[in-house]
């Protein structure tokens, strides 16, 4: 019947057998439910495993298979790996920019031996693992305008330098021992759920000052000009990527992005919806990243080599955010 029963010992009874079984460690963040979502209609509900440290919601708990895991537990993955066995492992836990800096030691317990946990039970298993980067794995003497896959990267800050590890070490354990190990560079997310301790945050937080307050205070100056996609396109592009056929890649490593604006900019656009929005800028260290980071993405090389293609630009970015948001605050 194409189900699988080993799977009953564990919990989860219907994982439909050949079709990959994954799994997604930090998957209470700003992405993890959506990719679940898909990753679900692909694949089918109980074949994709979202876990975390935290305690799920009722809405996650109901949508699909939830386990604790934590990636500073060697064992623990690999019993997680073995018992469900996991085809691929989809890696978003990590610190991000801002809360990255104020707490060292943890970003760099995450973010790095996370990583490099995640990278040896992948190998152990034998699994496919995709980890997530970002336009903060850029830095001041990168090219800004644009920024091309392959240049200089020299972060300054915890969270880059962690993620240009995690590039490269996953591209060693690639070519040493033949991981298929796939990262994408993301820039900042647009979503009605708030991520949390990103330089990127302030664009979210303008839509929803906008539909409630109507006064947004801005962490970083008006011409502050970054990368930024909607979350719909960055869900549908990564689980794309991961389904591509390897020989179809000529990296491992690829920009994706869609539009590039200042909080001035947004401002602008979202005065058309709500017409007396008021910013009031106030920029604290937040700036200093964002001023290392690239302005401009060039994601050219994901269009050619697996056919990327964002659809939402910035005035569909807005419509669609104010049309999602409108009903929470009536
Ligand atoms: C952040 O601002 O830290 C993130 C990112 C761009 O990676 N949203």
């Amino acid at each position: 019947n194409g189900l699988s029963g080993r799977r009953d010992n564990h919990g989860f009874y219907n994982a439909v057998k050949n079709r990959p079984r994954i799994l997604i460690t930090g998957s209470l963040g700003q992405l993890g439910p959506g990719l679940a979502r898909i990753l679900r209609e692909r694949y089918g509900r109980d074949n994709v495993i979202m876990s975390d440290i935290n305690r799920a919601s009722e809405s996650v708990l109901e949508s699909g298979p939830f386990l604790f895991a934590d990636v500073l537990d060697m064992r623990g993955l690999r019993e997680i790996c073995v018992n469900y066995e996991i085809d691929w492992l989809i890696h978003f836990s990590a610190l991000l920019s801002a809360v990255g800096e104020s707490n060292l030691p943890l970003a760099m317990q995450v973010n790095i031996q996370g990583l490099h946990n995640i990278l040896e039970v992948s190998r152990m298993h034998k699994m496919k693992l995709f980890v997530p980067s970002t336009i903060g794995a850029f830095g001041p003497d990168s090219p800004r305008n644009p920024t091309p896959d392959l240049t200089i990267q020299r972060p300054r800050t915890i969270y880059g330098v962690s993620k240009v590890h995690a590039e490269l070490m996953g591209e060693y354990y690639h070519h040493k021992f033949g991981l298929d190990f796939r990262c994408l560079r993301y820039p900042g997310v647009i979503s009605t759920d708030q991520p949390g301790g990103g330089t990127t945050d302030y664009a979210l937080k303008m839509f929803h000052d906008a539909l409630t307050t109507k006064v947004h205070h801005c962490y970083l100056k008006p011409e502050t000009r970054l990368p930024m996609m909607y979350i719909d396109d960055l869900l549908t592009a990564t689980a794309d990527f991961l389904q591509m056929p390897d020989n179809q890649l000529s990296m491992r490593t690829y920009n994706i992005g869609a539009v590039d604006f200042t909080p001035e900019e947004l401002a602008m656009e979202l005065r058309k919806f709500v017409p007396d929005l008021e910013v009031v800028y106030n920029p604290d260290s937040r700036q200093a990243i964002a001023d290392s980071w690239p302005q401009r993405f060039d994601f050219g090389n994901a269009i050619r080599d697996w056919g990327y293609h964002p659809l939402y630009n910035m005035s569909a970015i807005c419509e669609i955010m104010v049309q999602s948001l409108l009903p929470r605050y009536k």
